[in-house]
């Protein structure tokens, strides 16, 4: 089905579930990201011209600083344990692979959210569709790309206010156009979110410019210390090198970027050190680091994946994925030779 068709064939359903319901919340996955927070705060914006519902943006914390700027961050809630459910009769999911990754919303509210309906937006090929609508599309960049496309099929005009948060998650994921998913359509949502007076300036501002030195000298000492295996470079972010540096976690992902710019590797891994185990990112050129990241109870994008391994340490998590992702390279080396 082509996106027109997928857009028409949810709209009806999606207006009628939004235009009767009493209170909405919104919810995304943990450890938010520029797209998991732009889908948010762009449905949040979005939504009181086709309901007259009370929303409720739900986002767990810590919203990191290059997102904090955003107009209505600040009406967001976490949902601890100390907090009541408030009582929705609708939930919408942006960005959320699977329903563990609302994992960072207390356990105490997990029954509550079983027995709600839930429809959800969303561009991860490892989508479990755990809603009922689900308004999955694997070859979108970012969910706020598909967000951009689908508001007009819902009746809704894109506002300044609106546009904002969404071409900031268009630009956060596809790091300002660049990634290989990036189509021209993407270019033309990003024109016409531009037009409607999103706040290009201040994205470019808060979100590119605006590294701090002691996070950048993190980035370094972490790059200082990478491992070349081949076609695969790795490194890691201990806890300790993030407390020296006195960092967020999303600040360790400056070595990430700056790894992916490395030429004639394949396969870019970080492994940030957790308070229970680690995080890994993978990055590739032409391999499916999704596969390997699935195989250990992962997921993500064919070339952009995650995996959270509680019970392992950096060196031993270096040792379970290296032997896959050496595997992965080789397997496809016929195909990589000539990919473009
Ligand atoms: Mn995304």
């Amino acid at each position: 089905m082509n996106r027109p068709d997928i857009f028409a064939h949810h709209s009806s359903e999606w207006k009628a579930r939004i235009a009767n319901a009493h209170t909405i919340m919104l919810v995304t996955h943990v450890n938010p990201d520029g797209d998991a927070i732009g889908s948010l705060l762009g449905l949040l914006s979005a939504l009181p011209q086709i309901t007259n519902a009370r929303i409720i943006p739900v986002i767990q914390q810590p919203i990191p600083a290059y997102l904090a700027w955003l107009p209505d961050v600040e009406k967001s809630i976490a949902l601890d344990a100390t907090s009541t459910w408030p009582n929705p009769d609708l939930i919408i999911a942006v960005d959320c692979a699977s329903r563990d990754r609302l994992g960072g919303i207390h356990t105490k509210h997990h029954d509550a959210m079983q027995h709600t309906s839930m429809i959800q937006i969303d561009h991860h090929a490892t989508n479990t569709q755990f809603a009922v609508q689900n308004l999955i599309i694997p070859q979108a960049c970012a969910t706020c790309e598909i967000i951009t496309e689908f508001l007009p099929y819902l009746g809704v005009t894109i506002t300044a206010g609106i546009a904002t948060p969404l071409l900031l998650g268009i630009m956060t994921d596809t790091q300002s156009f660049q990634i290989y998913d990036t189509r021209a359509e993407t270019l033309q949502l990003g024109a016409k979110l531009f037009a409607a007076g999103a706040d290009h300036h201040q994205i470019v501002q808060k979100v590119f410019r605006s590294t701090r030195l002691d996070a950048l000298q993190l980035a370094t000492k972490v790059l200082s210390e990478m491992t070349v295996a081949g076609p695969i470079v790795w490194a890691a972010v201990s806890r300790e090198m993030l407390a020296a540096h006195q960092a967020s976690d999303d600040e360790s992902d400056e070595a990430l970027h700056m790894l992916q710019r490395i030429d004639g590797f394949e396969i870019i891994m970080l492994i940030k050190e957790r308070e229970q185990g680690v995080k890994i990112s993978l990055r590739s050129r032409h391999v499916i680091v999704a596969d390997v990241a699935k195989k250990h109870g992962g997921g993500g994008h064919a070339h952009a994946a995650g995996i959270n391994l509680p019970n392992h340490t950096i060196a031993s998590a270096a040792a379970l994925l290296l032997p896959d992702l050496h595997a992965l390279c080789t397997d496809s080396s016929a195909s990589t030779n000539h990919s473009a």
